[in-house]
């Protein structure tokens, strides 16, 4: 997709196009526009590989959720279970990663370049033979929890309950190391780097598929371009052959099939940086503030994880008895601050218990936590509320921070079980 190196137009329009535009936003982020699923699709028969029965929330795009059933079987989420989220339909030319097997790219290559004086073409091949490192972090959509926010307004897309993350151990090669012995002479004016994924909208006034963080930011010291997942080379599906993992960030930060790094003065013009993944400064009212009223300076991109719990057990699929039971969940972060605390009520929130957490893979994965409670006939409300060591906790009440787009939901977790 490059079309030379030198001057403003290296990129073509298909590569790096702008379209910031209502309309040109309709065209390129088709996942937010059309109506959630067509029912008694069958997950299997969309992302081959995936067990039947995970929730779709757009078969055309392969975007699927796990029911939490499933999800607290595995301390790491198997590649036939985890949620799947893309941008693009899975047609033509693109259907090749609808399967959980991993791609067969020998080719495969990741061109750097911007303002740096000597641009590079890597193969991925070559990134087996330098040092690789283990990452366990939670890959989470940032638009899990958007169904929740519907207790305020409905927002447009996906309706994610909390299946949409996994917890999963990546290994690769450490990110900055890498670009460090490339050679690159990079430029004073570079701030951002921006990394593109193979995928591409159908039209070429579309946006691709394209993420930026700034030069300095510290997460990008735990990055890696991750060649494995749970041990495998990465699922087509999951963004082999090569992703660039950034553990804690959530996951439309983690470019699948990543084929291109540009050092830039600024951060890309995709709308997938520019308008959508992004979280206004202050909390906005529905109607007050647009999904197209983003702007670069009153909001931020979805980076780190907002700290988060889920309540794994009971659910209401359980079917608990009346008196004593261990609540057990997962609680997890951005990674900047060990968790110190999950609080848990079974009461709707009349009485609160601590509990006991068991440490952690690492500073990115999930915190399992179990806390003893009691079940009364009739309706009963657990609530799962974690804190962690920088003093940052959930909301009891996520709906603090509905946003039109829905993303970062963090309140408390609330689960209706019925005695
Ligand atoms: N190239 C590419 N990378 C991508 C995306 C995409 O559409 N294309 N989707 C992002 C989003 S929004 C999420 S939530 C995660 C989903 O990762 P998964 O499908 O492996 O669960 O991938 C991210 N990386
Ligand atoms: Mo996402």
């Amino acid at each position: 997709m490059m079309s030379g190196r030198d001057g403003e137009f290296r990129f073509n329009r298909r590569q790096f196009g702008l379209a910031t535009s209502a309309a040109g936003l309709a065209l390129s982020m088709p996942g937010y526009l059309r109506p959630a699923f067509a029912a008694g699709e069958d997950s299997a028969a969309v992302i081959a590989g995936k067990v039947s029965g995970l929730i779709i929330h757009n078969a055309k795009l392969g975007v699927m959720e796990t029911p939490l059933t499933l999800l607290r079987q595995h301390k790491h989420t198997p590649k036939e279970i985890l949620y799947s989220r893309f941008h693009f339909p899975h047609e033509g030319e693109a259907a090749w990663y609808d399967t959980i097997k991993a791609p067969d790219f020998p080719d495969w290559t990741i061109t750097i370049d911007g303002l740096v004086a000597r641009p590079r073409t890597v193969k991925a091949a070559d990134l087996a033979g330098m040092e690789q490192v283990k990452r366990v972090s939670v890959l989470q959509c940032a638009g899990n929890g958007r169904a929740f926010y519907a207790a305020k307004q409905k927002v447009a897309g996906g309706q994610w309950h909390n299946g949409g993350m996994g917890n999963i151990e990546w290994e690769g090669v450490p990110f900055r190391p890498f670009l460090e012995a490339q050679k690159l002479l990079v430029s004073s004016g570079a701030k951002w780097i921006t990394a593109h994924g193979w995928d591409h909208p159908a039209t070429p006034e579309g946006s691709s598929f394209a993420k930026s963080y700034h030069i300095d930011d510290p997460a990008l010291d735990n990055a890696i371009l991750a060649l494995k997942m749970n041990g495998e080379p990465i699922p087509a599906a999951h963004g082999g052959p090569v992703r660039l993992i950034i553990p804690g960030y959530y996951g439309n930060m983690n470019v699948k099939q990543i084929n291109t790094i540009l050092f830039e003065a600024e951060q890309s013009p995709s709308v997938y940086q520019s308008m959508g993944y992004r979280m206004p400064l202050v909390p906005v009212e529905p109607g007050k503030f647009g999904a197209n009223d983003y702007t670069l300076t009153n909001s931020v991109p979805t980076y780190g994880h907002k700290i988060k719990s889920a309540i794994f057990s009971p659910l209401p699929e359980d079917k608990p008895g009346a008196g004593a039971v261990e609540i057990t969940g997962v609680a997890f972060n951005d990674g900047r601050g060990p968790i110190t605390r999950v609080e848990v009520s079974s009461d709707g929130g009349k009485t609160w218990t601590d509990a006991e957490i068991e440490a952690p893979e690492s500073p990115w994965a999930w915190y399992h936590w179990k806390a003893k409670g009691t079940l009364a006939k009739g309706e009963n409300t657990l609530i799962s509320r974690a804190t962690d060591s920088l003093g940052r906790s959930q909301p009891l009440d996520g709906l603090v921070w509905w946003n039109p787009r829905g993303y970062e939901w963090n309140g408390a977790d609330h689960v209706k079980v019925t005695v």
